[in-house]
């Protein structure tokens, strides 16, 4: 049995910059995601810093989180039948080289860390992350 979940999406900086924001949307909704909330926002480097809390102790945090917050993000709950997994097969690889044809990431990514979308790697996290953004 498959159940409908819900997962974090998020259109970076470098997307959002090269105004690909619709169609990276069309691309979820053509594949079977509603997208049920979403904002285009900027956030603080502090903020970026709690999101990827569990990145804290790699190389890359630092440039992480000040890219996040290097400029405006188009946050999303997207919801389908195993969201979460289905979401990372349409971003693809975390490298865009890396990527498999046909993914977000393969199509519109710049580099591993400009690689244009965020989704969440685990129900666990999809609800903590959506948490995140949209809990008032
Ligand atoms: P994913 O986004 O595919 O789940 P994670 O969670 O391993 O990948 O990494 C979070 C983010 O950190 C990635 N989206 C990417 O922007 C960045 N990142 C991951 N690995 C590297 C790396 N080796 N160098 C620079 N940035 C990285």
């Amino acid at each position: 049995m498959s159940d409908i979940e819900q997962t974090l999406s998020i259109i970076k900086p470098d997307a959002v910059e090269r105004s690909l924001e619709k169609e990276i949307k069309e691309i979820f909704i053509k594949n079977g995601f509603s997208i049920i909330q979403e904002k285009k926002i900027q956030i603080e480097k502090n903020e970026a810093e709690k999101f990827y809390k569990v990145h804290e102790t790699k190389p890359f945090y630092n440039d992480l989180c000040s890219y996040l917050s290097s400029g405006p993000i188009v946050v999303m709950i997207l919801e389908k039948i195993n969201a979460v997994k289905s979401n990372r097969e349409l971003m693809g690889s975390t490298n865009p080289k890396d990527a498999k044809e046909g993914s977000i990431r393969k199509k519109y990514g710049i580099s591993i860390d400009k690689n244009s979308v965020h989704g969440s790697d685990s129900i666990e996290n999809a609800k903590l992350e959506i948490d995140f953004f949209f809990k008032d």
